[in-house]
């Protein structure tokens, strides 16, 4: 640690030196942040965590003790597994939910451009818009692209319903796992559907058999997985372009101090999309420099950044546990805001410094913020509304609080699916050599969000380095990527710190050992490529030497998340303990129990280098069961011996 910043404890925050300078700040000015509130809510409720905590009704709240002599039901008379199974139903329809509904209001605007009525979007990728339109059955002949964003608008919004018996991208599975849902009755038919389901289910004196809640869980996230999430991605390719590799930059390092920082924080990119557009315009330009600035500098922060990373290389300002620091630069204009994860801190942070916050969604308004409505038929007019109340706020900063405590790390982005095939000469079939031979022993998917309650980047990062080490090949979305873009783990250079049969192969292809496969939504892109291994080996997503990890999860969306990714046949270790623990039963059921059902289970291992070893084991089982070579001793960087494993 940097001597300036030692014996302030913040070593024990995060591990990330931008982190250290702006809580030094943030300690001098008296601003709260995220790590204060978290101590402040100490002890945290013992029950909630556990997950036997009940408010469904006004019979309640209620409680269950699962270890000592309190109530063993709630007044209702559920136990503790109806009640964990409940409470964790609800996350994952949460999550799910909150996925879906971006997905849906990408999916309008696609409608919007089918009818021809926005000012400013359309069809970038008319080849990913035709590759849809026949998947989804629909005649492309003599149609153009406009009529086809309608046809396959009002195609998809029958995946949000009630009139399909399954959903269409869910056929992108490989028949056996189709299967597998089939037999369990998970597969999913409606977004909406599947979603209100769940919530009717867990009612008070509806679904009282625990796993049956737990399978319509299942259900319901698939619906996010293989719908509504996977809806937002393909939209959002064909509207905005597929990502293509790229360079960039990332940490608060990114603000510039001549120039008009507006900082993008949310998820969804249409709003974001047209900022970029709106930046570049020379009359906003040139008021900025009449304003004495040099221009107009975008940075990204959550998904949102994300998604203007992987498509437009749009730098990278932070992860999650970022969003107040970046403004404690004093260098932020503007925080212009869509919807999830973002705190309602944000603003109170704004008020002790020049920086406005501009919500824009009506479906996310925060106090404090200045709200704009975002309307996608006038995008392009609205973009450039905020981009110039920006400019204007610039002659407001104070210059002597303006303080960016770190140079930018490079970092490299823009892997789509259609990227990987293309950086591969068109097919998959180079990386399946390569796994077959051994030089790449398997993949693994780190994502997800930071957590106060784990020190920042530390989980990411610390697996990141392991997997890597042992020639396994790491793709990463949301959160995740900004932390092992900030520790240099991203660049094509960044092979060195592979082992030789992975370094080997990222040198060859001029990539880095950690690919950046976008947002939380283009987890979706990690399913498609794994059903595309799976389909192309003649066996099921369960077989393949492949597991996800997410280290430092915090949302609902995560849950989701992670409950679609092994329902879809991949092992999967969470860093966070989820709140399951008070109901033995769905931990054995969720740990043991579903290898039996989907061919996956979770483990929950706070300890990141428990947790490669972890995953190493399993993908060594996997190439086992798929008969591929084994481990050769001499090679492996982290001997299990040393970690002791029980
Ligand atoms: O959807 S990783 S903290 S920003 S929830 Fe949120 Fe988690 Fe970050 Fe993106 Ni995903
Ligand atoms: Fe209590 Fe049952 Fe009502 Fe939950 S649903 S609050 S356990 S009475």
């Amino acid at each position: 640690m940097s001597p300036e910043f030692s014996g302030n404890g913040y070593h024990r925050k995060s591990i990330q030196r931008d982190t250290w300078a702006m809580l030094e700040i943030a300690k001098q000015e008296g601003i709260e942040t995220v790590w204060d509130r978290l101590a402040k809510q100490q002890p945290q409720c013992g029950y909630c965590s556990l997950g036997t905590s009940c408010r469904i009704c006004s019979m309640g709240p209620c409680r269950v003790d699962p270890f000592g002599d309190g109530p063993q039901k709630g007044v209702c008379g559920a136990d503790a597994d109806i009640i964990v199974a409940r409470n964790l139903a609800r996350s994952i329809a949460a999550g799910a939910s909150s996925h879906s509904d971006h997905g849906r209001d990408i999916l309008e605007t696609l409608h919007m451009v089918g009818e021809g009525k926005t000012d400013v979007y359309k069809i970038s990728d008319p080849q990913k818009l035709h590759r849809l339109a026949v998947e989804y059955g629909l005649s492309v002949e003599g149609k153009n692209d406009q009529e086809l964003a309608k046809e396959l608008a009002w195609e998809m919004m029958e995946d949000y319903g009630m009139r399909r018996e399954k959903l269409p991208l869910a056929r992108r599975a490989p028949r056996s796992r189709q299967e597998i849902w089939e037999k369990t009755g998970v597969y999913p038919r409606g977004v909406d559907r599947e979603n209100v389901e769940a919530l009717h289910r867990t009612h008070m004196g509806v679904d009282n058999d625990w796993v049956n809640i737990l399978l319509h869980a299942v259900r319901t996230s698939l619906s996010d997985g293989w719908g509504g999430s996977m809806i937002a991605t393909e939209l959002s390719d064909t509207l905005f372009g597929v990502p293509t590799p790229k360079m960039s930059q990332v940490n608060l390092g990114v603000l510039r101090k001549d120039m008009v920082n507006i900082i993008l924080h949310g998820h969804n990119p249409m709003l974001s999309e047209v900022i970029v557009a709106a930046s570049q315009d020379p009359e906003l330009i040139a008021l900025a420099r009449e304003k004495g600035a040099q221009g107009v500098n975008l940075a990204g922060v959550c998904c949102t950044g994300n998604e203007v990373l992987m498509r437009k290389g749009i730098p990278m300002a932070g992860n999650h546990l970022m969003q107040e620091l970046c403004i404690l630069t004093g260098a932020v204009e503007l925080m212009v805001v869509d919807y999830q994860c973002i705190m309602p801190a944000v603003t109170e942070v704004a008020k002790c410094f020049h920086t406005k916050v501009i919500s824009t969604f009506d479906k996310a308004k925060f106090p404090g913020a200045e709200h704009v409505h975002f309307d996608p038929e006038h995008g392009l007019e609205i973009g450039k509304q905020i981009v110039r109340s920006a400019i204007e706020n610039y002659t407001r900063r104070v210059p002597e609080r303006v303080y960016i405590p770190v140079e930018p790390v490079p970092m490299m982005t823009g892997f789509s699916i259609e990227a990987v095939l293309g950086a591969l000469g068109g097919s998959p079939q180079p990386l399946i050599d390569a796994i077959v031979q051994g030089s790449i022993r398997g993949a693994v998917g780190i994502v997800g969000c930071n957590n106060p309650k784990i020190k920042q980047d530390l989980g990411h990062t610390e697996l990141t380095r392991r997997l890597i080490e042992n020639d396994i090949l790491v793709v990463v979305t949301g959160c995740a990527t900004v932390a092992d873009a900030k520790a240099g783990l991203m660049t094509p250079e960044a092979a060195d710190l592979a082992g030789p049969g992975l370094r080997a192969v990222c040198k060859a292809l001029g990539i880095p050992p950690v690919l950046h496969f976008g947002s939380c939504v283009d987890n979706t892109r990690i399913l498609v490529l794994a059903a595309a291994l799976a389909n192309a080996l003649g066996v099921d997503i369960n077989a393949l030497p492949l597991a996800g990890a997410a280290p430092e999860w915090y949302s609902e969306k995560a849950v989701a998340i992670g409950t679609y990714v092994v329902a879809s046949g991949i092992y999967t270790v969470l860093g966070v303990a989820p709140p399951i623990f008070g109901s033995p039963n769905i931990v054995k059921l969720l740990t043991e129990g579903l290898e039996g059902v989907f061919g996956a289970t979770f483990a929950v291992e706070p300890d990141p280098n428990r947790a490669a070893v972890l995953i190493r084991r399993h993908i060594e089982r996997k190439r086992a069961g798929l008969g591929l070579s084994a481990l050769n001793p001499d090679n492996i960087a982290m001997p299990e011996s040393e970690l002791a494993l029980a």
